[in-house]
């Protein structure tokens, strides 16, 4: 049976993260299987290469204003979702990241008296942080008590939401998934992005990737590799930028290790750069996913990460990585160096790094997105 064509509005944070990569991911592939989406941010999400037909991006515009200390976010989103809904006749809104998407859904709906059923997926610090924040909390608890439904992108992510914001919400766990559309890098083409880095072919690289907010304890990244430094040769690229690069690079330089720290910046099909690597390193105080984590494993990257929030959900101990105590870089640096010492394990890890990929495919993610929005709307 053919099924319904469903219009769908997705919102999602513009700046660099997973959860505006997987939004914007999700509205492409639901426009591809021929769904009609409009996918709202206050700037066009970096995800967004080319958006296929039935992909229309609608701009939040956010009104210059002298008067409050930032512009206003929340009704900005309202009102243009308010004013596209009544015009297009949504059949689902769907919020990436609770704050404060979730709550200017929720006004819209309100405000407009709109009929569309409203989903909001939890994706991390809007739980963690900000649910925890006595301003934040009731807003946001209001809007996911409203909600038609409620996902959370990791076992871990859903219990703590439970927690944070009442047992009584029903909210079930949608993985992220891996954005399939990058190829694995050749080795011809690894020798050759490791040597536009000055690294050889034979020395063992570390990689990290993120937006260097401070949760990524990205100084405990610098921390570790310094110990393990005194005992191997090796080094350490860390992708992408944020508030804590200029740290990391001071500590690099104070520690006496900055010709072995390299910081391209951000790069673009950061997933494939991930591939020079033979350790991906993940040392967050929390992290509800690590979609990262993913990224690596689809180039045989295997990881070195935390055991916080949902990272254990994705990282096989022995398999696809070792986990190590947070905010512990002594620990991380032992788990390195035990990787290191061990070749043909770490040439295991490699091999066995995408098999958890299987869990976690567009095809059977997507399948599940697509599943709960016709539950919703038959
Ligand atoms: O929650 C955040 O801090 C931001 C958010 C983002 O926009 O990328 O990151 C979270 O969502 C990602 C996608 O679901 C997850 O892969 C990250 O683990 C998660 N970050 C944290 O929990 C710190």
């Amino acid at each position: 049976v053919e099924q319904k064509q469903l219009k769908i509005a997705i919102i999602c944070r513009a700046g660099m993260g997973g959860s505006s990569i997987m939004a914007t991911t999700l509205a492409m592939r639901l426009a591809e299987r021929g769904h009609l989406i409009h996918l709202f941010a206050t700037k066009s999400p970096f995800a967004l290469d080319k958006a296929p037909e039935n992909l229309t991006f609608v701009k939040i515009d956010l009104p210059a204003t002298e008067l409050l200390s930032g512009p206003p976010e929340t009704l900005a989103t309202t009102g243009t979702l308010e004013r596209f809904a009544r015009e297009h006749e949504f059949d689902i809104i769907h919020s990436h990241y609770a704050v404060p998407y979730a709550v200017s859904a929720e006004i819209a709906r309100q405000v407009g008296d709109l009929k569309c059923k409203l989903v909001i997926t939890l994706h991390g610090t809007d739980v963690s942080q900000l649910g925890r924040t006595p301003s934040m909390r009731p807003p946001i608890k209001w809007a996911l008590k409203n909600a038609d439904a409620i996902t959370a992108v990791s076992h871990n992510l859903r219990d703590m939401a439970l927690e944070t914001y009442g047992e009584e919400l029903n909210i079930q766990t949608i993985n992220n998934f891996l954005v399939e559309k990058l190829p694995k890098i050749t080795p011809e083409e690894r020798k050759e992005m490791r040597a536009s880095l000055g690294i050889s072919e034979a020395e063992n690289v570390l990689v990290h990737a993120s937006n260097f907010r401070t949760v990524k304890r990205t100084d405990d990244i610098i921390d570790a590799f310094y110990r393990v430094c005194r005992t191997h040769d090796a080094k350490l690229v860390m992708f992408g930028d944020g508030p804590q690069k200029k740290h990391c690079q001071y500590l690099a330089h104070y520690l006496g290790i900055s010709d072995k720290v390299i910081f391209p910046g951000k790069v673009k099909q950061c997933g494939r750069w991930l591939g020079i690597g033979d350790i991906n390193l993940l040392l967050s105080a929390e992290e509800s996913f690590g979609l990262v984590l993913l990224e690596g494993f689809a180039q045989n990257v295997p990881t070195v990460a935390t055991k916080v929030g949902g990272i254990p959900e994705v990282v096989i101990e022995g398999e696809n990585g070792l986990l190590c105590e947070a905010t512990n870089p002594i620990d991380a640096g032992r788990k390195i160096r035990c990787l290191l010492n061990n070749p043909p394990k770490l040439r295991e890890m490699k091999e066995n790094a995408p098999k958890i990929l299987e869990e976690f495919s567009e095809e059977a993610i997507m399948s599940q997105y697509e599943a709960l929005y016709y539950s919703l709307v038959d």
